[in-house]
């Protein structure tokens, strides 16, 4: 049965959004060149945390919601979804070389009147200059004779407050008409679409979003830091200027900055800004700042040690959470990762708890999160609040610990073991 709309990129984007667009009563098939995920589709058992199986099984079932790894399929949607990885590579530099190879894949099955949506974050220019020259190479017109726009995900895994449906939706088309096919696309299941003159301002609007939370933070990173030296509480300051109505957004300082998101997105601009001889400053200064916060921790937790006449070598230390944010188990770029590997390398004896992470085997670290019991706080010479994620008893926690350090603010004052960034 043929498909209105083909999603290439089953994961934390493309599935919610496949979800979204079949309980809107479109017909949707997810392409993906994981066969687990093809299969767990198929089966109607889901492997992200936002989508349940109790929504996406009857979907499966009906065949609303389908899945495979052939490209040809798209053939016969109405509109395809590029909705792929955009990582750094190595040397710190965009890799968009999954977005090429999806937009290749999907060139020699492209059919005049279609739509293609590019959905992963990048550079501006990425859907003009990449994409839409694969799209046309076996001699179809991007904005002729198919459709081309870019419309950035706003995806934010764990998030329910704001849903596929309630988040607006920026949306760049090619051509204006582009645009308009690609508003009356999403607006099956998006309540509020923002058109944009292009998809270069889509893309970039993207990456100013992103790049607007990694300043901030830098920010009262770089405050964190200053009010060490000060001698001042940095989280009385920051919920007091919170208070302010207006023109204030609070942002709190932390061990330094993790996600597939926000450490990775602002290079992709400052990588572009170079082939226009334009020096980001910000987006580097708040770069800088954030890749200092691990060692400065380490440096925090060592004078904590330090004060109890213990030295870090050979210490026992308990990190509570390693994933990237509160309640979830990503860990990918997580402050949590380098702060064990600083501290293992002064030779502290590490472990850590996190009911979001089973172990870090993935990571090349030979640890597994260990339960809060049997002594485990007691013994630990420190116990250090990395990620606070909910559902923890910070106050007994604090109780039953020798010394604490707390870098989110998360566990009660006692004037007395519990040192806080
Ligand atoms: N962090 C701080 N201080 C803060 C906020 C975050 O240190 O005040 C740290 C977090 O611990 C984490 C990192 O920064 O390590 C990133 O946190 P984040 O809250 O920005 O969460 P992300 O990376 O999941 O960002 C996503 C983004 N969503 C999309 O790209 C669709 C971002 O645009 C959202 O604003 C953000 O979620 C959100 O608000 O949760």
């Amino acid at each position: 049965m043929p498909s209105d709309i083909a999603i290439i990129g089953a994961g934390y984007v493309g599935l919610p959004l496949a979800v979204a667009f079949a309980q809107a009563g479109q017909r949707v098939h997810c392409i993906d060149t994981d066969p687990d995920k093809v299969d767990a589709i198929a089966a109607g058992r889901s492997y992200i945390s936002d989508v349940g199986d109790d929504v996406l099984a009857p979907l499966a079932a009906s065949g609303m919601l389908t899945a495979g790894g052939d490209f040809a399929a798209v053939a016969d949607t109405g509109a395809i979804l590029i909705c792929v990885p955009t990582p750094l590579s190595d040397n710190r530099e965009p890799n968009v070389s999954i977005v090429a190879a999806a937009a290749s894949a999907i060139a020699p099955h492209l059919r005049p009147g279609q739509l293609v949506v590019l959905e992963s974050t990048t550079y501006p220019g990425t859907t003009r200059e990449l994409v839409a020259p694969l799209l046309e190479r076996d001699g179809l017109r991007a904005g002729q004779d198919f459709h081309l726009a870019m419309s950035p995900e706003r995806i934010d895994p764990g998030r329910t407050d704001h849903t596929v449906r309630t988040t607006p939706k920026v949306v760049g088309g090619l051509t204006p008409a582009c645009t308009d096919r690609a508003v009356a696309l999403y607006a099956v299941c998006v309540d509020t679409l923002i058109p944009v003159s292009s998809p270069d301002a889509a893309e970039l609007v993207k990456l100013l979003e992103n790049i607007f939370r990694s300043v901030n933070i830098a920010l009262v990173n770089e405050l964190a830091m200053l009010c060490d030296r000060m001698q001042l509480d940095v989280w009385e300051v920051i919920d007091a200027a919170a208070t302010k109505p207006y023109g204030f957004m609070r942002f709190t300082p932390g061990p330094g900055l993790g996600g597939h998101c926000i450490p990775i997105d602002p290079f992709y601009l400052s990588w572009r800004a170079r082939q226009f001889d334009f020096q980001t400053e910000f987006i580097e200064l708040a770069g800088k700042v954030n890749t200092t916060m691990p060692y400065f921790c380490v440096e925090r937790i060592s004078e904590a040690l330090n004060q109890a006449r213990k030295p870090v070598n050979g210490s026992r230390v308990l990190v509570l959470g390693v994933s990237y944010k509160p309640d979830v188990g990503d860990v990918r770029e997580s402050p949590a990762l380098k702060l064990i590997e600083l501290l293992g390398g002064l030779g502290a004896d590490i472990s850590y708890h996190d009911a979001f992470v089973p172990d870090l085997l993935e990571q090349g670290l030979d640890l597994r999160s260990v339960e809060l019991a049997d002594g485990v706080v007691e013994s630990a010479d420190i116990v250090c609040v990395v990620t606070a994620h909910s559902g923890i008893d910070y106050a007994d926690l604090a109780g039953r610990a020798q010394l604490v350090f707390d870098f989110r603010n998360a566990v009660p004052r006692d004037g007395g073991k519990v040192h806080v960034l």
